[in-house]
């Protein structure tokens, strides 16, 4: 049985045996799935009220394309404090994507671009097909990111490539994409809402804390400096090993149950 909810320019979906996985479309393809004000909100909602046993997330784009960004005919005359509020908007509900309450694996084809790759960013996971492109159009249309891009992106790809990429406009394809590390997996092109989901199931059963820890230690502990990285590392690791799950799944492979580590193809 699956279950669907639309709302504002967005389909919500359950998939997978146990409809552990929540799939979040994007649905304003004749606009490019731009992001207008109403729709960054119904994200920032649906974060923060993800129902009960959901265990991992999809974000995907309807169309040939996952975001154009920034619903720029929204854009019109907003003063100064109109445009910090808007943009801490964006930050409020980005944050409830990468600090939410499950992983989310975005999958990615056509334009990733402005605040399409501002969300993109936010997810844990980026899945992309041949047919993505990546791009800070914000530099040539005289304003700058301000959907939590100058923190996220300079992290997946470092400052210089950024700084390149607003200054000159420059376009990164899908392989040159998975190369700098904007995506992390690249698929042909109409694969990469499979892959996502099929990487959704693989995320959603592991341990609840494991997965915790991921989203919620891993980036801090990496702004620390590395003695306080270190100890904040040791207390999640004595917390995470204390669950009863991880003494299970520690037992299921002591005692031959548990899936070894394999080459992958
Ligand atoms: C839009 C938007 C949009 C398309 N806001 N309406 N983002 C940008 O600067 C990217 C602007 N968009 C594009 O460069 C192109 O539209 C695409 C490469 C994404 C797609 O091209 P294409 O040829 O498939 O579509 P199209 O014909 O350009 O667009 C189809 C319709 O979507 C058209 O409307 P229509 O009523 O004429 O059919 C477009 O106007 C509309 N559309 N993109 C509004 N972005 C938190 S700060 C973040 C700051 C930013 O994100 S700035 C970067 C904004």
């Amino acid at each position: 049985m699956k279950t669907f909810t639309q709302h504002h320019d967005i389909h919500f979906e359950r998939l997978g045996e146990e409809q552990e996985v929540a799939v979040i479309r994007l649905t304003r393809g004749a606009k490019r799935n731009a992001l207008n004000d109403r729709l960054i909100l119904a994200l920032r909602d649906l974060f923060e009220n993800m129902p009960e046993g959901v265990r991992s997330a999809v974000i995907a784009g309807e169309g040939p394309h996952f975001c154009a960004g920034l619903d720029l005919s929204e854009l019109k005359e907003r003063d100064a404090g109109q445009g910090l509020h808007h943009s801490r908007m964006w930050h409020a509900a980005l944050e409830r994507v990468q600090y939410g309450p499950v992983p989310v694996i975005a999958a990615l084809q056509g334009a990733v671009v402005g605040g399409g790759l501002e969300l993109a960013s936010a997810c844990h996971i980026r899945v992309a097909d041949a047919s993505a492109f990546y791009a800070l159009p914000e530099g040539s249309r005289g304003i700058f990111v301000g959907g939590g891009g100058a923190v996220r992106i300079p992290k997946l790809i470092g400052a210089a490539r950024m700084t390149d990429m607003m200054l000159t406009g420059r376009v990164y394809n899908a392989q040159d994409g998975e190369r700098i590390g904007l995506a992390q997996y690249l698929v042909p092109e109409g694969a990469a809402f499979d892959k996502a989901l099929e990487l959704a199931v693989r995320v959603a059963q592991n341990a609840p804390l494991t997965n915790y820890a991921l989203m919620h230690a891993l980036p801090r502990i990496a702004e620390q400096p590395a003695d306080q990285g270190l100890f904040t590392e040791a207390m999640m690791a004595a917390i995470a090993q204390s669950a009863p799950e991880a003494k299970t799944r520690l037992n299921d492979f002591l005692e031959g149950r548990a899936a070894k580590v394999r080459k992958q193809d």
